[in-house]
C-alpha cells in the first residue's frame, strides 16, 4: 500500500484541507480523476459508504476503496452512513484508511465504536445530522479526533445547504472551546464556492468538495480547486487569521 500523507488531517488554523467526495467524481474514470486532483495538490479523499438502510443510497463500495488504496498516497477519509458500523469499521480498517466518521444517530454504543476505530490507529470522528444537537458528543469528546458537521441531510450529492447548519459550525467551535478541546471541524454538504467563505469564517477546517465545488460542471478540476482556495482565503480573512 502507498504511504498516505496524513498532514491534511491536522489542519492548522491557517491551513484548510480540501477533501474531494469520490462519489461525485466520474466513477468510470476514477484513476484519471485522482491523478488530476493530485496535480492540484489534493492529498485527502472523502469516501461516502452508504448501506441503503441508514440512508437510501449506495453509490460506492468496499471493493472500490480497496482498489484505489493501491493507486494513491492520498489519505482516506471514510464517512460511514450505515446501520452496522462495526462491520464497516473493521472492513475499512483492513483496507488501510486514515480517518473514519460514524453517525451518532446510527451508533448505539458510540463510545465503544470510537474506541475500536482508535484501536486500529485510525482517527475517529462523529458525524452529526443537521437536526442532531451538539450535546450528543459531549461525553465522547475525549475519544474524538474530529467532528463532522453535516450541512445537508446525508444520502445524496447536489442538495441545498440546510441554513441553520452555518450557525451550527460556529456553535460547534464555541462548544469545543468551552470544553477546552481543539479538534478539526469537517463540513459536508453543499460546500460550494459561495458557502465556503461563510463555513471557513464559522470555523470549518476540512471541506468536503462535491458537485458544488471540486466537481462543479462549470470548470475543470484544476480551475475549481483554485476557485476553492480563493474562497478559503476570503473565509480566513473574515475569521481574522
Ligand atoms: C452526502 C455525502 C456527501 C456528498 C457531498 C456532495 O450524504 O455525505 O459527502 O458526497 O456532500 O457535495 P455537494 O456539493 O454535491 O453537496
Ligand atoms: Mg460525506
Amino acid at each position: 500500500m502507498p504511504t498516505p500523507k496524513s498532514q491534511c488531517l491536522n489542519p492548522t488554523e491557517k491551513q484548510i484541507s480540501i477533501a474531494p467526495s469520490v462519489m461525485c467524481a466520474d466513477l468510470c474514470n476514477l484513476e484519471t480523476e485522482i491523478r488530476e486532483l493530485e496535480k492540484s495538490g489534493i492529498n485527502l479523499l472523502h469516501f461516502d459508504l452508504m448501506d441503503a438502510h441508514f440512508v437510501p443510497n449506495m453509490p460506492i463500495g468496499l471493493a472500490l476503496i480497496e482498489q484505489l488504496r493501491e493507486k494513491t498516497e492520498c489519505a482516506f477519509d471514510i464517512h460511514l452512513m450505515v446501520e452496522n458500523n462495526d462491520f464497516f469499521v473493521t472492513a475499512v480498517a483492513n483496507i488501510g484508511v486514515q480517518q473514519i466518521a460514524v453517525h451518532v444517530e446510527s451508533a448505539p454504543h458510540l463510545d465503544r465504536t470510537l474506541a475500536v476505530i482508535q484501536g486500529h490507529g485510525i482517527k475517529a470522528g462523529v458525524a452529526l445530522n443537521p437536526a442532531t444537537p451538539l450535546s450528543a458528543i459531549e461525553y465522547v469528546l475525549d475519544r474524538l479526533d474530529f467532528v463532522l458537521i453535516m450541512t445537508v441531510n446525508p444520502g445524496f450529492a447536489g442538495q441545498k445547504l440546510v441554513p441553520a447548519t452555518l450557525r451550527k459550525i460556529s456553535d460547534c467551535r464555541t462548544f469545543l472551546n468551552d470544553h477546552d478541546v481543539n479538534l478539526p471541524i469537517e463540513v459536508d454538504g453543499n460546500v460550494s464556492f459561495e458557502n465556503i467563505p461563510k463555513m471557513v469564517a464559522s470555523g470549518a477546517d476540512i471541506l468536503v468538495g462535491g458537485t458544488s465545488s471540486v466537481f462543479n460542471k462549470t470548470g475543470s478540476r484544476v480551475e475549481n480547486i483554485k476557485h476553492i482556495h480563493q474562497a478559503i482565503s476570503l473565509g480566513l480573512e473574515e475569521r481574522g487569521v
